[in-house]
Order: structure tokens, then sequence, then C-alpha cells
């Protein structure tokens, strides 16, 4: 899926508080900062002109990239964050 503005940001919140659910959010192998590459499965993040991390999120857990953290999801207030792409979560899919 992607998120591509607020109010859709807040009804997939509301569709999932009070868990955090995987977004479709992923992030190249071949990034070099936690902030870079990052990308929805329908293109580049950038291009979509919407983001929704926490201000201290993506981190890749240590604020080095090392690829610990490569997926993305929303947290109950919203709130996107990295985290590692072997967590079980709920999942959001869009067609
Ligand atoms: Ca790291
Ligand atoms: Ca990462
Ligand atoms: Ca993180």
């Amino acid at each position: 899926m992607s998120i591509e503005d607020s109010a859709e940001n807040d009804c997939m919140r509301d569709a999932t508080a009070p868990y955090s659910a995987w977004i479709g959010l992923g992030q190249g192998a071949s990034a070099a900062a936690p902030t870079a590459g990052w990308s929805w499965h329908t293109g580049p993040l950038e291009s979509q002109g919407f983001a929704a991390f926490a201000i201290d999120e993506p981190d890749d857990a240590d604020g080095i990239e090392d690829h610990v953290e490569d997926c993305g999801l929303i947290d109950p207030s919203g709130e996107w964050r990295d985290e590692a792409c072997g967590g079980e979560n709920y999942f959001i899919c869009e067609w």
C-alpha cells in the first residue's frame, strides 16, 4: 500500500490502534543511512510528498545503518517507525 496524506494516515491508525501494523514500507539494501532509501511497493517515498515518521525515526535501532531495521510500521499514535522486518505485527494491504 501507500499512505499519501494525513487523512489516510489517520484512517490507518484508527483501523489498527491499539496495535502497530506493517504498512508496506521498506528500505533498500544499499541504503547507507537510517533515513535513506525508503519506498512503498508502489514507488519511492519521496515522490509521494508525505511521510509520518516519528521525530526519532527511522533510526535503524541505534542511529547507525546496518540494516537491523528495514521495514516500516504505523504505531498506535499514527507515527511511523522502522523495525526489524521479522517482527510479528498486523499488516495492512490496499487494492
Ligand atoms: Ca543499526
Ligand atoms: Ca535500516
Ligand atoms: Ca526504529
